[in-house]
């Protein structure tokens, strides 16, 4: 069960964050309303949301799950891979201080996005990626096992993050796309296979008795329901377009 989630407004910068989308120019009011949105959808999973003003000076910050990994007994600050981002975590570390004793840090030259980060029960699966590097992930795989946990590195071949593509609901149930569908590393848990055509709609949250869906992917929105979740439905349009997803804009904890 998750209790707490931290959110971030997107901030009057926001229209310039990083992309590799041709989806055009995000338009920052649909962006805020939808944001809006997101955060009803998450009071009605019934958990708290810590909402943090928008900062121009980071376009991208409104996604802030690259900025943090968090289990239930101790938060690690990442070292976000592009530079333009990297300074979130300045901002986002007071914020975790108010919720966590038990802080670590990725150092340079170690990169590591939170996006890259996948936890399933008490396994954690670590993307290598264009912005999580080697060297960060092996720095945070070493933090997971000294608090007992598993990890397991996975380099990723297209996926902009691993989330991008799988998505943990519980039960053992994951939701795949692409690259993910048959990799190995993931062979052992029940498959909700995403269509190519709603590759987006991979990137899924399950918070408490909900999926939250991104809106316009109708297939897998009715094979996670046919799995026997009730699912919500949030517009996301605003945020696909900087590479955006439901997962990216909170921290859940
Ligand atoms: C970026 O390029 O960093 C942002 N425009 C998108 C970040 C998406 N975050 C995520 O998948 N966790």
């Amino acid at each position: 069960m998750f209790k707490n989630v931290i959110v971030k407004t997107p901030g009057e910068s926001y229209v310039n964050g990083l992309t590799t989308s041709n989806l055009g120019t995000p338009v920052l009011d649909k962006a805020i309303e939808q944001h809006h949105s997101y955060i009803e959808a998450l009071k009605t999973c019934g958990v708290e949301v810590t909402l943090l003003p928008g900062n121009a000076d980071f376009p991208d910050s409104t996604f802030v799950e690259d900025t943090a990994v968090l289990t239930a007994n101790f938060a690690v600050v990442t070292n976000p891979g592009a530079v333009s981002r990297n300074g979130e975590i300045i901002e986002m570390e007071p914020v975790l201080r108010k919720f966590y004793d038990n802080i670590y840090h990725i150092e340079a030259p170690g990169t590591l996005d939170g996006g890259d980060i996948l936890q399933i029960e008490d396994y954690f699966y670590i993307g290598i990626s264009v912005r999580t590097n080697y060297e960060g992930a092996v720095q945070l795989k070493q933090i997971l096992e000294g608090e007992n946990f598993k990890a397991t590195i996975v380099e990723l071949k297209e996926f902009f993050h691993l989330k991008t593509g799988i998505t943990y609901l519980g039960e053992g149930t994951i939701v795949v796309a692409g690259e993910f569908v048959d990799h190995p590393v993931f062979n052992s848990y029940k498959k909700i296979v995403v269509p190519p055509e709603e590759e987006y709609a991979a990137n899924c949250i399950r918070v408490n008795d909900y999926v939250i869906v991104p809106a316009g992917f109708p297939l897998t929105k009715q094979k996670i329901e046919d799995a026997g979740y009730k699912t919500i439905e949030v517009d996301t349009s605003e945020f696909r377009k900087l590479d955006g997803g439901l997962s990216c804009l909170s921290l859940r904890f």
